[in-house]
């Protein structure tokens, strides 16, 4: 099935109709997103958009676990590099898993609401995704709106259940909230999703411009990916030059209302709004005191709740429940509003 999840869109398989043997595994997904030539950058011979948020596969089965309904594996086609990528996980394409797990027969639809218990293979976490199934059939009308998405659709409730160090260990996989790379200040943190945060201005750019400005400064991007590279290794990541995390944050005061406008690149290409668990990074970051972020929320939401976080497309809210002391404060449990779609299901053709 091709599925919007979130702002993200991918195609999902079932672990049963591919397979067993990594290697020959991997070679399908290429093709059935890349086609003939894994490395096409346009991917105009397979499903894939050419894109790294509609270049994503998830492969889905019952869960081998006790504590959730559903196995979720999350795959990053890497565009026009002929690899793909299992060390981040996604949480927009993970919100469409829910649906998927429905339409296939692999969970039971409930009354009104289903909740569906997700095991994230990538990180060993777990997700709880409460979907709306009226008369026991999920539906995809609503009047829920992310920003990045046009229109409205049913609402998706994600919430993440203790996601700190999914990737690194470590929430701070540094041992520091506060680090220094080529002289500017970051905080490397892993709530989800392994994310180096800085401020805008001390890259020397506003946090404000537009991703076509942002994609087009190539100095900029270099600058960028120097950070990148030394705090992966800082994070324990090894050489990260192959892998899409760590991403970057850039933050600034924010604009429009919310508690900080963001600028997110994943990890080359500037994002179009921000990744959910990179959302749920940031956020996180935002009230840790003596991070980068500290003072962006100017004493708002400090103790959690609700924040507010500002991309190029509009907004996306996270909910905080932080445990322990002000002073050194855990997150709990990470809540996002996301929506899906089922835009087609079908046989791919995978060439020869
Ligand atoms: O951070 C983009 C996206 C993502 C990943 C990326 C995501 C997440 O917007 O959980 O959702 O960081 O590559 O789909």
């Amino acid at each position: 099935m091709q599925i919007r999840g979130g702002s993200s869109k991918g195609v999902y398989f079932h672990r049963g109709d591919l397979p067993q043997d990594m290697g020959l595994r991997e070679q399908v997904l290429l093709a059935a997103m890349a086609g003939v030539d894994a490395r096409d950058p346009r991917q105009i011979d397979g499903l894939g958009g050419a894109h790294p948020l509609t270049s994503k596969v998830a492969v889905v089965g019952p869960s081998l676990r006790d504590d959730a309904d559903i196995d979720y594996l999350f795959v990053q086609v890497v565009v026009g590099e002929g690899r793909v990528d299992i060390t981040p996980n996604c949480g927009n394409i993970l919100a469409g898993v829910g649906p998927y797990a429905l339409e296939r027969g692999l969970v039971a639809a409930a009354d009104t609401e289903t909740l569906v218990r997700v095991h994230m293979e990538n990180t060993g976490k777990l997700c709880e995704l409460t979907m709306q199934t009226p008369q026991g059939r999920v539906t995809y009308a609503g009047d829920a709106r992310i920003d990045g998405v046009p229109g409205t659709a049913a609402p998706i409730i994600c919430n993440f259940l203790d996601v700190a160090g999914s990737v690194c260990g470590a929430l701070l996989p540094t041992g520091n909230v506060l680090d220094t790379i080529d002289s500017i200040a970051v905080t490397c943190i892993d709530n989800g999703m392994p994310v180096v945060v800085v401020r805008a201005e001390s890259l020397g750019v506003t946090g404000y411009e537009t991703v076509e400005t942002l994609n087009g400064d190539d100095p900029f991007k270099q600058r960028l990916e120097s950070l990148r590279l030394q705090a992966g290794a800082m994070m324990g990541l090894g050489d990260v030059s192959r892998q899409v995390i760590p991403k970057v944050t850039l933050i600034a005061a924010p604009q429009c209302g919310g508690d900080v406008c963001t600028r997110s690149f994943i990890p080359h290409v500037c994002h179009s709004a921000i990744g959910v668990l990179g959302a749920v990074s940031v956020g996180t970051a935002c009230v840790l005191p003596g991070s980068v972020a500290q003072d962006m929320l100017q004493n708002r939401a400090r103790n959690g709740g609700r924040l507010s976080l500002e991309h190029p497309s509009g907004e996306c809210s996270v909910e905080l429940t932080l445990d322990g002391p002000p002073d050194a404060p855990q997150v709990g449990k990470a809540g996002v509003l996301r929506t899906a779609r089922l835009i087609s299901r079908g046989e791919v053709f995978i060439p020869e």
